[in-house]
């Protein structure tokens, strides 16, 4: 298994050799990925010498490394897309609504291609140790590959979620077979037409496992915890439905830039207007109010809009607990086997505190001869032999175990780097106790380091493409107001961090995220010994947009500007 940012490495001290030559940039960007992309055309665009450096060997980011059978978009390609540049928007064909993992590989290759991104690009090269020169008001950034370089501006674009996780499973290193992570999966094809496991039931795996199903001799789902799955109802775009976005790109993207979650809503189906009708809409209704049979007719009705139709159901435990049963009962009705269905119910935390997944005939895969669900609650995993995994009832024999155990999400890639500020203090150290930034975008200690959809910031909350537009655009005008006015830092307070910290929890407060029973990346809860805060800014992205505007128009109020 290849992974370009082994957890737990140690540190590299950056060499102090004055005989290493050092090559010199205006910013340094770290990571190839949609973010640092548009961050090198920016930066490029108001004169800047950038350098973007990639573990990688092409650009994509996410989209390059999970490659795993199913992966794709679910989010509207016609909306999970660049909004910067209206030839391009205006030139690339999507083929399907949600597109597939080759197909927004391909969109980025063509992006790097057309604005001719790659000659500022060092591929196969992972950013070890970032340290903030005093002396110089500089980043020295050090890489695997040995080079030295110092930078102005040191701009992470490392993902919030690129740093894979690989569970610490007892003889994991012993298996035989071939040994697989969705987040880095390997460019050759892999021969799946034999026995496979999938350890995960999380987002990657629920896309992969039908797939995987439809190839495998026998399919082995290890399962710890049930999840809740929406059907994706993909399909083709239609060529009018695409052309019609086109023609309305401009208000697409706006409604998009200023919406809570990044999605327009706008709809290329002309709806007739409403007869007008004086007075507040009505409020939609609780679902809590309606009788068993209600509930039930509701469902029959709306199927899985049901949720939103009824405004407790993320917000009232009761009430959700209620939408979970109407949930169960539509799995019961899909998965045939009873006892295999009642151990795909999720029934220990709410509906809405993880990210939602959404599937494409993931229930019905256990309804195939070839697959069989591993309940590790209830036959725990005991340890990976060399020639498959023992549980506590049983050992299976495999020839290709697939790890879907997700991601160290928001801090990890970060924390993979050796990265010091002001005193040397390291970005570790500093987060000790959980992430804090102010605004996702800077940290206290580490001036002119920036910081794209970091941990503060609504990112993963969102169409992540358009909190990543927003990101690299404040940082960008930034840079120029700072370049303008012949200034050398720009750094936030501690007082602003913490301030914005505070914020960030007090708003997460009385959401599903962080209900009794949640545990999900969000929180940190899948990394053992990992702080538990709830780390992106559940705010909304419109009303983030607004104060990040504010701010800029206050003199940079929680900056200081030297
Ligand atoms: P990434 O794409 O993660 O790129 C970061 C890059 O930084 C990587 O190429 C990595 O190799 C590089 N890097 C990291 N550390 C170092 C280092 N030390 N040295 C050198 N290089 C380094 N979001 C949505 O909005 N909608 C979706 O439908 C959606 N689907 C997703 C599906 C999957 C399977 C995953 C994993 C994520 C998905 N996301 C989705 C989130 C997705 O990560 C973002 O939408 C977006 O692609 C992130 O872009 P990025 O440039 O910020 O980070
Ligand atoms: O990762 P996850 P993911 N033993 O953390 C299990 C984005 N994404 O890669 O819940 C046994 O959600 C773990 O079990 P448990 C999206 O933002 C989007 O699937 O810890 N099992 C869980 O079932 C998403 O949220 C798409 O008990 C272990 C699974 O592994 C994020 O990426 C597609 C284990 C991990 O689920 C992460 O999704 C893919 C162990 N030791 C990803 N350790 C789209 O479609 C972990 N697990 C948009």
């Amino acid at each position: 298994m290849t992974d370009v940012q082994t957890a737990g490495r140690p540190a590299t001290v950056i060499s102090t050799d004055a005989t290493v030559p050092e090559a010199r940039f205006d910013a340094v960007v770290v990571g190839a990925g949609f973010a640092g992309m548009y961050m090198l055309h920016r930066l490029r665009q108001q004169g800047l010498s950038v350098l973007v450096l990639d573990g990688a060997t092409d650009v994509g980011g996410t989209w390059y490394w999970n490659r795993y059978p199913g992966a794709r978009c679910d989010v509207p390609s016609m909306e999970y897309s660049y909004s910067w540049s209206e030839e391009l928007q205006q030139e690339w064909q999507w083929s399907e609504v949600m597109s597939p993992q080759p197909e927004i590989l391909a969109y980025a290759q063509h992006v790097a291609d057309r604005f001719d991104l790659r000659r500022d690009i060092r591929f196969a090269t992972t950013v070890r140790a970032a340290h903030f020169d005093e002396s110089t008001d500089t980043w020295v950034i050090a890489t695997d590959a040995g080079d030295r370089l110092r930078a102005t501006y040191c701009i992470m674009a490392t993902g919030a979620l690129s740093a894979s996780n690989t569970p610490d499973l007892p003889g994991l290193d012993r298996f035989g077979g071939e040994l697989l992570h969705t987040g880095r999966w390997p460019k050759a094809p892999v021969a799946l037409d034999r026995r496979v496991g999938v350890i995960g039931t999380g987002s990657s795996g629920v896309q992969a496992i039908p797939v995987i199903a439809e190839q495998a001799e026998h399919l082995f789902v290890l399962q710890r915890t049930p999840v809740f799955t929406f059907p994706a109802n993909n399909k083709p775009l239609r060529p009018d439905v695409q052309s019609a976005y086109k023609d309305h790109y401009d208000e697409v993207r706006r409604r998009q830039r200023h919406s809570p979650n990044g999605f327009s809503g706008w709809s290329p189906v002309k709806v007739a207007p409403k007869q007008s009708t004086a007075g507040p809409r009505p409020a939609r209704p609780e679902l809590r109010t309606l009788s068993p049979e209600q509930r039930h007719q509701a469902w029959e009705q709306y199927g899985f809009r049901v949720f939103d139709r009824f405004r407790d159901v993320y917000k009232d435990m009761e009430a959700n607990e209620l939408a979970c049963e109407l949930y169960r009962d539509h799995v019961r009705s899909v998965v045939r086997d009873p006892d295999v269905a009642e151990r795909l119910l999720p029934k220990d935390y709410p509906l809405g505190c993880k990210r939602q997944v959404l599937d494409s005939g993931y229930y019905e895969t256990f309804n195939r001869p070839n697959v069989t669900l591993v309940d590790l609650r209830d036959e725990a995993l005991v340890e990976i032999t060399e020639t498959g995994v023992r549980t506590t009832k049983r050992h299976i024999e495999l020839d290709v175990l697939v790890l879907a155990t997700g991601f160290d999400a928001m801090t990890g890639a970060l924390d993979r780097i050796d990265i010091r500020g002001r005193g040397g203090v390291t970005l570790k150290e500093h987060w000790a106790a959980g992430p804090r930034t102010y605004l996702g975008l800077q940290v206290a200690g580490f001036p002119n380091l920036f910081t794209v959809t970091g941990p503060g910031s609504p990112s993963v909350l969102s169409n992540v493409i358009v909190a990543i537009e927003q990101h690299v655009e404040w940082i960008d005008d930034c840079i120029g107001e700072l370049r303008r006015d012949g200034l050398r830092t720009i750094e936030t307070t501690p007082d602003a961090e913490e301030a914005w910290g505070r914020h960030v929890t007090e708003v997460a407060q009385d959401t599903m995220y962080v209900a009794p029973g949640c545990s999900s990346w969000y929180l940190g809860a899948n990394i053992p010994g990992k702080p538990r805060v709830f780390m992106p800014y559940v705010g909304g992205l419109g009303r983030y947009r607004a104060r990040c505007d504010e701010i800029v128009a206050n003199g940079y109020e929680g900056f200081v500007l030297r």
